[in-house]
């Protein structure tokens, strides 16, 4: 047996710095059959549409083997990028095709970002909580984080202020403002339109940039939609972030960024030595589900299900959960984010959760400075309506002797 390489002598400072993701690791332990997962954000399998995806790809490859078989621009294939800029009307979004960029999977937009923006100790200001991916991005690059707490309504804008105030007067150099304003991932919370047009004057007024991350904005189950904080945006520093992961399949990684230039040129830069190009195929598949009307059909399907689950979830966690358990009641999107009293601490309980084979992501993962020891959350989309409430019972079992003891 050769000896090991002492690899700690070789990694960057960068990547002695990354850290595993909570949500990645979990996923391997969840895919087991017999636990009941409330942890990875994961679509129901019961939503991919694969026979209208059979049909696709054969006539795909009939019609477009040659260039869907080939290397794309880096930018993306051009019919759907004119698809997705006519789509983000609904989000009051004006755009063109030139300002899309296809993306494998939002994630690495996220990467994309950090690569580009992101200098060693620079400062990026994120809501607490706040998506693990995003944070676990940021902090390859060797970026601190600025935490700001959310309410029912999204990030709080009084505290962003504050925030953004007190990094100017240290010197910090603030880079961004992560933000998942929609369904936000993991409170499950929503930024309310007057808190948008308030970030953006306060971006401008501090010369900040914003990312907005809207992986969950077109799973509505509740009330009206919402403007983009892109919408609002007047000189072009906001870079949306979209994805069909969760509106038909995270195995295509297919996504996109809005930006414009000339931010759009310099992440274009970057890219090209990421990955040259996003798979061609996927593209023109994914193209093929749009054009068709397939994809808004399909959304309404998908919406269907979900919002059984979400109701369902809710219903279980009123009747099951301690009352002195506070979540969010979410209008859309995949998760409910629940708070339990300080003595529980969900790092602790998590073992025994999953002895009765029932599975939650820890809440203290998505505070990027600490805090949330008492908080996890619950993906409802993936299990079964049955698997819900059983998962539910349990886990409030587990909560309740917790309390007891
Ligand atoms: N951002 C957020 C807020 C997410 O929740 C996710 C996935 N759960 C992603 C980005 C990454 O999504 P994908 O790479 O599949 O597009
Ligand atoms: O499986 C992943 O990592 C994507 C889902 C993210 C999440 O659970 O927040």
């Amino acid at each position: 047996m050769p000896m090991a390489v002492d690899a700690e002598n070789f990694y960057s400072e960068r990547a002695k710095k990354m850290r595993a993701s909570e949500i990645r690791e979990l996923l391997k332990l969840t895919q087991e059959k017999d636990i009941i997962s409330f942890a990875g954000g994961l679509p129901n399998p019961l939503t991919f549409p694969v026979e209208e995806l059979k049909e696709i790809t054969r006539k795909v490859l009939e019609e477009h083997g040659s260039m869907a078989l080939q290397y794309g621009t880096t930018e993306g294939y051009i019919k759907f990028r004119e698809a997705i800029a006519a789509r983000m009307k609904r989000w009051g979004v004006n755009c063109t095709a030139e300002n899309v960029i296809i993306t494998g999977g939002s994630q690495e937009a996220l990467d994309l970002i950090s690569k580009v923006f992101l200098d060693p100790g620079d400062y990026v200001i994120v809501g607490a909580p706040s998506y693990l991916g995003g944070l676990n991005a940021f902090r390859a690059f060797e970026a601190n984080m600025i935490t700001v707490p959310l309410d029912e309504n999204g990030m709080r804008m009084d505290l962003l202020e504050e925030k953004l105030k007190e990094a100017r007067k240290k010197g910090l150099r603030v880079k961004f403002i992560y933000t998942i304003p929609t369904f936000q991932n993991p409170a499950g919370v929503t930024l309310n339109e007057e808190r948008r047009r308030c970030m953006i004057d306060l971006a401008e007024e501090y010369d900040v940039l914003v990312v907005e991350d809207n992986p969950y904005g077109e799973l509505r189950y509740e009330g009206d939609d919402v403007n983009a904080v892109k919408a609002y945006d007047n000189d072009g520093r906001v870079i949306y972030l979209g994805t069909f992961s969760k509106i038909l399949a995270p195995g295509l990684r297919m996504a996109f960024m809005i930006a414009d230039d000339p931010l759009y040129r310099k992440i274009i830069i970057a890219k090209q030595s990421e990955d040259l190009c996003t798979a061609t195929f996927n593209q023109y598949v994914a193209y093929e589900f749009m054009k068709n009307g397939l994809l808004d059909k399909h959304i309404q399907s998908i919406i269907k299900m979900y919002s059984v689950k979400r109701r369902i979830m809710l219903d279980s966690l009123d009747e099951y959960f301690p009352k002195d358990a506070w979540w969010s009641r979410p209008k859309g999107g995949m998760f409910c984010w629940a708070v339990l009293p300080e003595k529980v601490n969900t790092v602790k309980i998590f073992p025994k959760a999953l002895k009765k084979k029932v599975a939650y992501i820890v809440g203290s993962a998505f505070f990027a400075n600490g805090g949330g020891e008492n908080t996890m959350r619950l993906n409802f989309t993936h299990p079964t309506d049955e698997l819900i409430v059983e998962g539910v019972k349990r886990l409030s079992e587990v909560i309740k002797e917790e309390l007891k003891g």
